[in-house]
């Protein structure tokens, strides 16, 4: 089964798209002609793309309408719900090595779906916004380069060899430029925040008036491995936390650490991922802060965590 122009075409990607779904659905897109759609809204850096290359895809579209459904960068058919793909007319290209497919699937090892579509398509040409979506994928899906192999850089070669965009200018497309309150609020989350050294971890927290994941984020970058900030609105309180993926990958789980809390104190609920949760209630708020930092400080201890002095 070939892509065709000139024929109903339907690009599609998983459920949030990231900016290399929306770099592998736009070049296919600009090169065959066709709709592109996707099964909700794309993610943070995939809309910022997306508003970029000026697409806007149909949400959940209908498949009767198409001669060929071409699904991208989508390792479990899951991912594609509420759409549910017909038996025949589909063609699956992916370069995940783990997928849940029971069809057959054009799969390459690549670091970015994006790589597999530009060496199915050659292109002599390159419109700048083409240029832009690949190096996009590609950043988005080698964490800045950090996972890129020989062909990676191939691509970006020829890439920056065929338009005049900049790698930076690229960055700043997917870059969020945080709002004048925003910034205020990190500044002064920075300048009240406190900090505690528990078997040579960070645990910092802060109190701030809004933006409290912006806050923790911005802890995290200053040097600390678990963040808190925490704000009091009234009776309302918020807790939000994030943690390095170090301590995550040695087992701590913030979400389960907010829960465990939010079930100790009445009025309170919350929860997240291991990385990364949040609570709500009402309450005292330095009360319930240093519930969490304890929580978050014992089950370094319990665990026998150990970060040598550097
Ligand atoms: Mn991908």
């Amino acid at each position: 089964m070939d892509i065709r122009e000139g024929v109903n075409n339907l690009f599609i990607a998983h459920q949030n798209a990231d900016p290399d779904a929306i770099a592998s659905l736009y070049l296919l897109w600009t090169r065959y002609e066709g709709v592109i759609g996707l099964p909700n809204g794309p993610d943070s850096r995939g809309k910022r793309l997306m508003k970029y290359l000026d697409i806007e895809p149909v949400v959940a579209p209908k498949f009767d309408d198409f001669d060929l459904v071409v699904v991208v960068d989508t390792p479990d058919p899951k991912q594609l719900e509420p759409m549910v793909l017909p038996d025949e007319g589909v063609m699956v290209i992916d370069h995940h090595q783990v997928n849940l497919w029971d069809r057959d699937i054009i799969y390459e090892d690549r670091k970015s779906c994006v790589e597999i579509i530009y060496d199915m398509i050659k292109p002599g040409e390159l419109t700048d916004r083409e240029a832009v979506a690949i190096v996009a994928g590609i950043l988005s899906d080698t964490s800045n380069f950090r996972r890129g192999d020989h062909l990676t850089f191939k691509i970006l070669w020829d890439v920056l060899s065929k338009s005049d965009i900049t790698i930076d200018q690229v960055h700043n497309i997917l870059q969020r430029t945080p709002s004048y309150s925003e910034k205020i609020c990190r500044l002064k989350g920075a300048s009240r925040s406190s900090h505690e050294r528990v078997n040579g971890y960070l645990i910092a927290y802060s109190f701030v008036s809004s933006f409290e994941s912006s806050v923790c984020n911005m802890l995290l970058l200053a040097g600390a491995d678990v963040a808190f900030a925490a704000s009091q609105r009234d009776d309302e309180i918020l807790i939000s936390a994030r943690a390095k993926s170090e301590l995550v990958e040695a087992g701590f789980d913030l979400g389960y650490l907010f829960n465990k809390v939010s079930q100790a104190c009445d009025g309170i609920s919350g929860g997240g991922h291991r990385g990364a949760g949040v609570l709500r209630g009402k309450g005292k708020v330095e009360d319930v802060l240093e519930r969490m930092v304890e929580e978050a400080k014992s089950w370094i201890r319990k665990e026998g965590l150990e970060r040598s002095r550097d």
